[in-house]
């Protein structure tokens, strides 16, 4: 091995290695800023070097294309799902089953354990390793038919790309649960909602979702989380198989994999039941959420043993917690204006304790939901924490209905500014388009101030209130032109000292980045992985407010709503007024020099980074040297055969089954003129 090859070697063991103490063992043992050096290293490397790269290095976590579509692939071995149960009962049913089964078989009951675990609400996926690499990732789908999303597995930092075994077996299959953490999913739906699109109702949908996402590069954002809790090793004898349940997940923690720690083993179903009672209550504190328990026969001889009914392993079942549904009655329906102008309906209630907490209130999205669940108000309801997180109406029980009920419609008139309402035919959605009404302004500032934005602490609703409330804020512009300490510490609840850490809070966000105040204008539709791609396609903000919709179009993952909503936001005058008032004020307009340079590494010097090139046939002018060259020294590469990895073919004369295959593959087919116009 040459020194340069060895010390590429290494850098990847040493970042997998920290990758693995921070993601699984939540025992972090480098800086960030060291595990970004080596990184870097690695990548420049990598890039020097490209036959060189591993297919566990950590660069090759996040993919650059998205796929067409994901493939159906049949599992080898079929992926259960487990039965329920829903009370004691049905559990104690459940082990006379296989108890009685046991005894028919082999004559006895024999010695026996349980092993429990959470049961963690996210998206089954299913993993297989050759010769301890990673190479395929499966979906769930119906158990008997997944859909391929190997890409997208690979952005999962929980899941080793390589066992960490030195003698790994030649085949294995891991299972478990892809999840998002309760933070990250509130996260997203933030996101969700800021560009207009309809929330997640629960993280299993958010994550089930994202693992479906075609462009591996958002389902990296989206951070999403794996506890495996299965492994199937299909041709290792069985004196070589792990022999438990525990010893399973003690294996699959030795190759590097998260299992959730909250496990137990227990000898009786009295010890299950305390186990069971024990998260009731504590599952609420943990980050992510889980709806149950799941028992298994620890021993795997007893497991082959029983065997499976047609749908369900008889060795295991899950004990699910109540659903988090509880009836109360709706006393009113209030209405909050967005920062887009959407009118909220929101349900009073009578206050209900749900999931731990004390539910007074829940949202109904819209007039279309409104009417879809025959909503009066006076009504009794069921109300559910989707997701343990936002609480919403599910249905309405019609026969509790008192005679003095009344329908419901949405205002005619914005209840904070008092202008005329439009809902569109089409939309679901009733809209303010007063653009100086309070409510949106309150609303703008409040996304302004949010921490995936100019997050300034300490900018909380409350005090939005009170600064549009005495006119002395009434744009984003107005929070850096005449807020004094002395201004803020006259409002209320505020003292001081907290007046002036608001308002160098408020100073020191003039420093935010280009891409975040991007994001915090609040351009419908752009979120802030958009505004991060468009601020670095378009530096200042004057050239993307001269860009036309088709250029900003051009920006990889920005579609033309996007594009046109930015365009149509830089033609209102107001708008154009709120940039020039910033820019006064001395907010970041631009991407920073430092930024800027590292941007046109990527961009600028090698705007071919990541692309795939297929010469063929004879061209014009160029020797097919000098064109590979070209593409190399953009960052390009170059190979020989058409495939689905291929971005461009360039064709000549005479071009054969090349151009063929480009054409049934739907590849773009560049001319040397189109080729060089575009990129020589
Ligand atoms: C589903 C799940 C299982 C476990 C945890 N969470 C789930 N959602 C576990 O065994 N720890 S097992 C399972 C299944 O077999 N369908």
């Amino acid at each position: 091995m040459s020194e340069l090859q060895q010390r590429m070697v290494q850098l990847c063991q040493q970042l997998n290695d920290a990758s693995h103490a921070y993601y699984v063992l939540d025992a972090p043992t480098l800086a960030d800023t060291v595990y970004d050096r080596l990184y870097r290293e690695l990548q420049d490397l990598e890039a020097q070097h490209p036959d060189l790269i591993t297919p566990d290095s950590p660069t090759q976590r996040v993919g650059d294309r998205p796929s067409p579509q994901f493939e159906s692939i049949r599992h080898d071995i079929p992926l259960y799902s487990l039965e329920n149960a829903f009370d004691q009962g049905e559990f104690t049913a459940w082990e006379t089953r296989w108890q009685r089964q046991a005894q028919a078989e082999i004559g006895k009951i024999p010695d026996y354990a349980y092993v429990c675990e959470l049961k963690i609400d996210g998206s089954a996926i299913a993993l297989t390793y050759k010769d301890g690499l990673f190479v395929r990732g499966l979906t769930r789908g119906d158990g008997t038919i997944g859909e391929e999303i190997t890409p997208n597995v690979k952005t999962i930092r929980s899941i080793p790309l390589r066992l960490r075994d030195e003698n790994p077996p030649a085949t294995v299959e891991v299972r478990g649960e892809a999840f998002l953490p309760i933070a990250t999913f509130e996260a997203i739906n933030r996101d969700r909602l800021a560009r207009d699109e309809a929330a997640f109702a629960n993280p299993r949908n958010a994550a089930a979702g994202t693992l479906r996402q075609l462009d591996p590069r958002i389902v990296a954002d989206r951070q999403l989380s794996f506890f495996s809790y299965t492994l199937h090793l299909p041709n290792t004898p069985s004196e070589h198989q792990p022999q438990t349940q525990s010893d399973a997940l003690k294996q699959l923690e030795q190759w590097g994999f998260q299992v959730n720690p909250n496990r137990c083993r227990c000898q009786t179903a009295a010890e299950v039941a305390a186990y069971y009672d024990r998260w009731d209550s504590e599952r609420h504190d943990l980050p992510y959420m889980t709806d149950g328990v799941v028992v298994k026969l620890d021993s795997v001889a007893l497991q082959n043993q029983l065997g499976f009914t047609q749908k369900f392993p008889r060795w295991a079942i899950a004990l699910k917690y109540p659903a988090e549904e509880v009836p109360t009655i709706v006393r009113a329906i209030a209405v909050q204006v967005g920062r887009t102008g959407a009118l909220t309906p929101v349900a009073e209630l009578d206050p209900v304790t749900l999931a731990g907490t004390t539910v007074s209130r829940a949202t109904l999205h819209n007039a279309d939901r409104i009417a879809e669940l025959d909503l009066h108000v006076g009504d009794t309801v069921i109300v559910r924490k989707a997701g343990e997180i936002i609480p919403e109406v599910v249905r309405v029980l019609p026969d509790l209905r008192p005679t003095t009920a009344r329908a419901y419609t949405m205002p005619h008139a914005c209840p904070d500014c008092g202008s005329p309402t439009v809902k569109p035919e089409n939309e679901a959605v009733t809209r303010c388009i007063n653009a100086s009404c309070p409510a949106i302004l309150r609303g703008s500032l409040s996304h302004w101030a949010s921490r995936g934005a100019m997050d300034i602490d300490g900018l909380g609703d409350k005090l939005i209130e009170q600064l549009v409330d005495r006119r002395w804020v009434t744009s984003i512009a107005g929070l850096y032109q005449r807020l004094t300490v002395d201004m803020v510490a006259r409002l209320d609840r505020m003292g001081r000292k907290s007046a002036t850490n608001l308002v160098a809070a408020i100073e020191a966000s003039k420093q935010q980045p280009w891409e975040r105040l991007l994001y915090g204008l609040g351009i419908r539709h752009v979120g802030s992985v958009n505004a991060k791609a468009i601020a670095n396609r378009f530096t200042t903000v004057d050239q993307l407010a001269a860009a036309s919709a088709a250029e900003i179009a051009e920006v990889y993952g920005v579609g033309s709503e996007i594009a046109t909503s930015i365009v149509s936001w830089f033609a209102q005058d107001a708008n154009r007024q709120l940039i020039a008032q910033l820019r006064e004020a001395g907010l970041q307009l631009q991407i920073d020099t430092d930024a800027i340079a590292t941007v046109s590494d990527n961009l600028g010097d090698r705007p071919l980074a990541g692309k795939t090139f297929v010469l063929t046939g004879t061209l014009p002018t160029l020797k097919r040297s000098e064109a590979k060259a070209k593409i190399e020294r953009a960052g390009g590469k170059v190979t020989g055969s058409v495939s689905k990895k291929t971005d461009f073919v360039v064709a000549g004369e005479a071009a054969g089954s090349k151009l063929d295959q480009a054409q049934t593959l739907g590849i773009t087919v560049l001319s040397e003129a189109e080729f060089l116009q575009q990129f020589g």
